[in-house]
């Protein structure tokens, strides 16, 4: 098979990427890394990935890490143009917001992640750190919130459909099972409902999470 994808059900990277390749209808080789494991790769997996990081993607001898970069490479090379648009301003709405996930959004989400989910590893306990981390949370929803009222149509955060929404998916997902009172962002709302209603999207979305309270 053509392409592989070096990935764990888990990981929001790699469900992205997941996510992009059910949309494309393209078939490839699942082959799982251990998430978690980053300080205990094989050599052979740092030689495709030198941070040991989840996903990589092999196209025939074609090597490519960064989940990111993977949306823009499969859009533009498996028959994806129309889910990154080539108007280079719509094009940057795509980029912009593939930026604001992986640059402003996740470094805050996730420490609230391993915080409430019990499938991954524990970071804070305390109440107050969880109110806090929280509090840096709703302060980006807010930016996010900006955002989609100038550029979001039809549902989707950039226009049409696109990888901006695939990349987004895992987060969004994560954000509605956080059990967090959202009413504050209508539009968050309505981009995570148009995005996770997607068939694609539930072939692809991995094992349930599970609240540490539950
Ligand atoms: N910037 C990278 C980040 C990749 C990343 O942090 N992946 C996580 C899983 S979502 C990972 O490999 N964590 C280390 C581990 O599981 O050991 C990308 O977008 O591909």
């Amino acid at each position: 098979m053509s392409l592989v994808l070096y990935e764990h059900p888990l990981s929001s990277n790699a469900q992205k990427v997941r996510f992009l390749l059910a949309e494309l209808e393209l078939s490839y080789e699942s082959r799982e890394v251990a998430m978690f494991g980053v300080g205990t790769r094989s050599p052979e997996y740092l030689a495709i990935n030198p941070f040991g990081l989840i996903p990589t993607l092999v196209d025939q001898d074609f090597v490519l890490t960064e989940s990111n970069t993977i949306l823009r490479y499969l859009a533009e090379t498996k028959g994806g143009e129309a889910l990154y648009p080539r108007s280079p301003r719509l094009r940057a709405q795509v980029d912009r917001m593939l930026d604001v996930l992986g640059c402003t959004f996740r470094p805050r989400i996730a420490p609230l992640e391993r915080h409430l989910f019990s499938n991954f590893p524990h970071g804070v306990r305390d109440v107050e750190d969880e109110k806090r981390l929280e509090a840096n949370v709703r302060l980006a929803l807010s930016g996010i919130e900006v955002i989609l009222a100038s550029d979001a149509q039809g549902g989707f955060c950039a226009g049409t459909f696109s990888i901006a929404d695939c990349g987004w998916a895992p987060t969004l997902r994560r954000l509605l099972e956080m059990e967090l009172d959202l009413g504050m962002y209508p539009r968050i709302m309505g981009w995570a409902e148009a995005v996770l209603s997607r068939s694609a999207w539930s072939r692809v979305r991995g094992p349930e999470l599970v609240l540490r309270t539950a």
